[in-house]
């Protein structure tokens, strides 16, 4: 079900001085890309990602949890962004335009943000297109698609892992420092296709919703944030996101 958009909603995006969006998996829900929480066909249905985003999965089971990512790798390089990830490309273009601040905060780790055309992305979790030794932290470059070996080595004997955030580790600090700042600054914060469970970033919406400015969410399914903001429009965000942002 798509809610229609009160006018105020339409309005404060089109006003805002500096808008901050964090996405989450839903928005490349729709370009094939399952998101964290949703089961996956098949081999993977009998493991629950949780207990496979983790340094202590990768060291028990270095094998398992390099074919796991070296799967999702493969199905991001495939995907190509939708309108959801278009709509935030022009939203930036007509905020920067109008001399406001644009800043997008994604979890995902798939580059189709940056693959659509936005810019200055902050990436909270990181990114499965790079790899680095989990030894000497060598970033090694052309990855072969699939890897050669599970797990894949470094020259230095150490086993390659994919760049991403696992539960426990720290979000990289520049990222978290550039996202704390934004949405303290900001005057209207959009979550867009998150289930706004993982912290530190279901956290960031509190650094704009304690300043009392203006909130929203996008999102198909009811979250713990969709009574706490301004505005909570239930629909796909390849749907809603062009709604909201007329190009
Ligand atoms: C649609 C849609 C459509 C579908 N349109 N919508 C405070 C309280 C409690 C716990 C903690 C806390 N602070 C820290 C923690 C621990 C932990 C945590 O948050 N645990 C909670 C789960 C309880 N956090 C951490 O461990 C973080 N690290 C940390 O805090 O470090 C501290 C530290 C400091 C110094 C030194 C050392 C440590 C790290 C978190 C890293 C998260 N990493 C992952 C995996 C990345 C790699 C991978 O993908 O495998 O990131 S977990 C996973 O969740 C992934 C995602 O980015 C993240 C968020 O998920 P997301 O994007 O919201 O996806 P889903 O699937 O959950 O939801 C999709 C949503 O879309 C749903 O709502 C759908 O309805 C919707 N949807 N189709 C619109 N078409
Ligand atoms: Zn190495």
């Amino acid at each position: 079900m798509t809610t229609p958009i009160p006018a105020e909603a339409l309005r404060a995006v089109a006003d805002a001085g500096h808008i901050v969006v964090l996405t989450g998996a839903g928005i490349s829900a729709e370009s094939g890309i399952p998101t964290f929480r949703d089961a996956i066909d098949g081999f993977w249905s009998q493991y629950d990602p949780r207990d496979l985003a983790t340094p202590e999965a990768f060291a028990r089971d270095p094998e398992l949890v390099t074919r796991w990512y070296d799967m999702r790798r493969g199905m991001c390089a495939a995907a190509s962004p939708n309108a959801g990830h278009q709509a935030l490309v022009h939203l930036q273009q007509q905020v920067t335009a109008r001399g406001g601040r644009f800043t997008l905060l994604t979890q995902n780790i798939d580059g189709l943000h940056q693959r659509a055309g936005s810019t200055e992305v902050v990436e909270l979790h990181g990114s499965i297109l790079r790899w680095r030794c989990a030894t000497c932290a060598a970033h090694p470059q052309d990855l072969p698609m699939p890897l050669p070996s599970f797990p894949a080595s470094c020259a230095c004997g150490g086993h390659l892992r994919p760049g991403v955030v696992w539960f426990g580790e720290a979000l990289p600090e520049s990222a978290l420092e550039a996202a704390v700042e934004a949405a303290a600054a900001c005057d209207l914060f959009m979550s867009v296709g998150t289930s706004a469970v993982v912290y530190p970033a279901a956290g960031l919406i509190d650094l704009a919703n304690d300043r009392g400015v203006a909130t929203m969410e996008v999102n198909r399914d009811p979250t713990p944030l969709t009574g706490r903001v301004s505005w909570a429009l239930t629909g796909c965000a390849g749907e809603v996101l062009p709604r909201l942002v007329t190009p």
